[in-house]
């Protein structure tokens, strides 16, 4: 495959400053006709006068430049996917018609159908399925598009921009014009024809301008749109008063698509996505559903300014936009629920799954110098990592200063196309800091190894900081980072101690060298507390003695470095298990008092006590193990989990029985107490099915809630508890959720996730059986993740069946998968991955299984394939 280099970055030979599009949407017979105006780039001094559209899938009708039929041959050629026309003017005007097919677009970019809808994805290269067009996104274009459909099927006719022409035509078909006044990359322009229901309300911005405000999806969910709405203006409202960005189109609309391949999508004006990310009821919808629609409706919002107005030169600049969009919307879920719990989620997850793609063979840098497709770098690292990089020029800077150096950055390079390194230039023209040693955090893959040691002498307690970074692959050799180290010290009562002569308690190390030493004069030899709310996306060593691990957990007034304490207790205690011959038996005596004393305080704070009660996954345990041998890793963390549900049983039971709620409150201190009371469950549970306690009382609390449940959190969470514990009547709650809620789609994808998600490699029969259930659809992502997605990457014990037959689904599933949907395909191979880390018969029965695949495979997966198997 062709591999694209950032080096090679040229800009465009030709710009296109006007676009209309007529799209004529006809069941079979789509016709699109592209009336562009075009013109040599000045900024290209080599003046190419042979003009390149890129195209994919189209069958082209015909070409007109200024008003004359080109001929095919003579006067243009198709080379490959691509129209060139050799020989064009300095100006001129280019129409050209094309027929697709969306009806048989099961790849989702593009215009394609979906529940009888026509709909788009053009991000990142969707758009050259559409027309021919220069599809990249330095070519910014005002856009017009006039759908024609049929009036009866399709009422509803959306895309980008300000509604500004409809009207009948004959044969009962109708059309509408919408006009974008904002010049955007095509990767930005959507369509929407379709029959909908609407949710409208209006916003009203800060200088006084009304904007109407419209929720779309099918009439059936018209009542699980309402949390969308409410987030949606939440966004626009916050947007304005933390970063000064106020909505600048007289409409905004969102609509919900059942089949796509992302989360959403940010189109100017016209947001489209997965319906999973925008519909919410609390009978249908998890807290944690909740939790996801409010911050990808904020962060799609966000994308207006970060993204849209501002976008990005090249792909290699993806996080520009991303990283930058995905820090903004984990603010706003900070300011809008509990900063500590937020940021504790957000860490966990970068720490729980970016760090592992950045330490496997998909490592690549936040801007990385290559890629073969670019849908495969929509990646943790482009995102979650980038965020973090964002996140530590804010911290920097200050807040002032960071809020100084984004309304530069906006006013600088509003309508164009720019990169991380203009970014990073306002930050330091308002700050007056040189960044530039801070910029490898963008070039050089891997997560950095922060290892500290320390010493106390003559009354000072002096760190010395060692850092290093991996090498990945390309990139042997790394250079040290800028890395901020926010840090406290705390006394043996766990109180923090002052650090300077105007006794502030808590200061920022900023490491520059591979090797630093501070020193801090203090009474006695303190408590690190280490990294404070994660000043840097660095895995920390340092030897934490238990005495010590137990007074941040009990006493910090850092919600990270409390939550990490508990996770480094938990790793050890497994780890004892796992290699060190010990039971977890062996650990409750240890365990139980620091887990007594968490729950003794879950009043406090429920959402906090929940995160700090749970044990790592088995996933982040295995990847601490080398080689990985999961299905002990497997025996540790359950056995730990039924042990600890045994000894603390009583305890567990109060919370279970205290957080109990008669009515649903859908506010965020409920939503904290059903967490907590799930984790309480969750131990039971464990025990239960581990024949450790009498099963019985909690199957019959189970079976009350799943009678009557308050709502979806409740409902789901009893019946994983009974399915995942293979407790009694487990089979009997199953088919009576599976009916009940039949029609309900993203309950249903729930409902194939439990069951692929039960512990144990007999679960891969059970998953070969659901894959041949007649509601499970190989052409809709949410269904594929659900079974396949959840298996490989949630459920180790299964996928690493020791008979080989859960890789052996997975490469049947990824070949079938490949010829539907490659980009979904390619995602789904990164959950082979961990290959190399395997202990030798399975990494031998994995690479057999993907070995396989690369013979026919699309450019998509071939990319995840080789960068897996070489
Ligand atoms: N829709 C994806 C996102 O918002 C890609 N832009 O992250
Ligand atoms: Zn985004």
């Amino acid at each position: 495959n062709p591999v694209t280099r950032l080096a090679d970055y040229q800009p465009p030979a030709f710009l296109v400053p006007d676009t209309r599009l007529d799209v004529d949407l006809r069941d079979g017979e789509t016709r699109v006709t592209a009336h562009l105006k075009l013109e040599r780039n000045p900024a290209r001094a080599d003046r190419p006068d042979e003009l390149v559209l890129d195209g994919d899938h189209l069958d082209l009708r015909s070409v007109v430049l200024d008003g004359r039929e080109l001929a095919p041959g003579d006067d243009y050629r198709l080379e490959g996917p691509r129209l060139i026309i050799p020989g064009v003017p300095e100006a001129f005007s280019l129409t050209t018609e094309v027929r697709i097919e969306p009806e048989k677009n099961t790849a989702l970019e593009g215009l394609y159908r979906s529940n009888g809808m026509y709909c788009t994805q053009c991000e990142a290269e969707g758009f050259r399925r559409i027309t021919f067009f220069p599809d990249r996104p330095d070519v910014l274009s005002r856009f017009t598009t006039t759908i024609h459909a049929d009036k009866g099927a399709y009422p509803l006719l959306l895309s980008n921009g300000n509604p500004v022409d409809a009207g009948d035509e004959a044969d009962g078909r109708h059309f509408a014009t919408w006009e974008d006044p904002f010049p955007k990359p095509c990767y930005l322009f959507a369509l929407v024809a379709g029959d909908l229901a609407c949710l409208a309300d209006t916003f009203t911005t800060a200088s006084g301008r009304d904007v109407a405000l419209r929720l779309y999806a099918e009439h059936r969910d018209l009542d699980k749109l309402d949390h969308a709405m409410d987030s949606l203006k939440r966004s626009m409202a916050w947007d304005e008063k933390v970063f000064g960005r106020e909505y600048d189109l007289d409409i905004f609309q969102i609509v919900a698509v059942s089949h796509f391949n992302m989360g959403a999508m940010e189109n100017k004006g016209l947001n489209i996505f997965n319906t999973s990310c925008v519909l919410a009821h609390p009978a249908t919808t998890t807290d944690a559903g909740f939790e996801r629609v409010e911050s990808v409706v904020a962060h799609e919002y966000f994308h207006n300014w970060s993204g849209n107005r501002v976008t990005c030169r090249d792909w290699f600049q993806l996080s520009l936009k991303e990283g930058f969009t995905v820090f903004r919307d984990q603010e706003f879920s900070s300011d809008m629920n509990s900063r500590a719990v937020v940021r504790v989620e957000n860490v966990d997850f970068l720490v729980n799954h970016q760090f592992p793609e950045d330490q496997g063979p998909m490592a690549h840098p936040v801007r990385p110098a290559e890629y073969q497709k670019i849908d495969n770098f929509y990646t943790l690292t482009v995102y979650e990592k980038g965020a973090e990089i964002v996140r530590m020029q804010s911290q920097l800077l200050g807040a002032e200063d960071f809020r100084r150096a984004t309304d530069l950055y906006f006013e600088r390079f509003d309508g164009q196309a720019v990169t991380c390194d203009d970014f990073v230039a306002c930050m330091e023209q308002v700050s007056g800091l040189d960044l530039a040693q801070f910029k490898r955090w963008y070039a050089q893959a891997g997560t950095p190894v922060l290892t500290v040691e320390d010493e106390y002498v003559d009354g000072e307690y002096r760190l010395t900081f060692e850092q290093h970074t991996p090498p990945t692959p390309g990139q042997p050799d790394k250079a040290p980072l800028m890395v901020p180290v926010k840090l406290a010290l705390l006394d043996g009562e766990g109180r923090a101690l002052p650090l300077d002569d105007q006794g502030r308690k808590e200061t920022v190390v900023i490491l520059r060298e591979a090797r630093e030493t501070r020193a801090f004069p203090v009474p006695a030899r303190p408590t690190p507390s280490l990294l404070r709310g994660f000043s840097a996306p660095v895995s920390l060593r340092y030897d934490f003695d238990e005495r010590q691990l137990n007074t941040l957990l009990a006493h910090d007034s850092d919600g990270f470095c409390r939550w990490d304490a508990a996770q480094r207790l938990y790793f050890a205690a497994l780890a004892r298990v796992v290699d060190g011959g010990e039971t977890p038996a062996d650990q409750v005596a240890r365990l139980t008092p620091v887990i007594e004393q968490v729950i003794a305080r879950a009043d406090e704070d429920p959402a906090q006590a929940a995160l700090l009660l749970t044990l790592p996954t088995e996933n982040a345990v295995g990847d601490r193990h080398t080689p990985l041998h999961p299905q002990r890793v497997h025996a540790a963390v359950s056995g730990l989990r039924a042990t600890l549900g045994e000894a603390l049983a009583d305890a567990w039971w109060r919370l279970a029985e205290g957080l109990r709620e008669s009515d649903y409150q859908g506010d965020g201190a409920a939503m904290g107490r059903r967490r907590l009371r799930q984790v309480a469950l969750g131990y039971l549970a464990a025990a239960a099915g581990a024949g450790q306690v009498d099963p019985e009382p909690l199957v019959a609390h189970l079976s009350d809630t799943l009678a009557a449940p308050t709502c979806m959190t409740e409902e789901l969470g009893a019946l994983r508890a009974l399915v995942h514990n293979r407790l009694p009547g487990h089979d009997a709650a199953l088919k009576a959720f599976g009916e009940r809620w039949k029609d309900e789609p993203l309950v249903m994808d729930q409902w194939f996730g439990v069951q692929a998600t039960v512990p144990g490699a007999d679960t891969v029969d059970r998953a070969e059986a659901l894959l041949a259930h007649p509601a499970f659809e190989w052409t809709l992502p949410n269904r594929v993740r659900a079974v396949i997605a959840t298996l490989v990457n949630a459920n180790p014990s299964a996928f690493h069946a020791p008979d080989g037959s859960g890789y052996r689904l997975f490469a049947r599933a990824l070949k079938k998968l490949d010829g539907i949907n490659p980009q979904i395909a390619a995602r789904l191979a990164n959950g082979g991955a961990r290959l190399k880390r395997l202990e030798p018969g399975l990494a031998q029965q994995l690479g057999d299984a993907l070995r396989d695949l690369r013979p026919g495979a699309s450019a998509n997966l071939a990319e995840v394939l080789d960068r897996i198997l070489d």
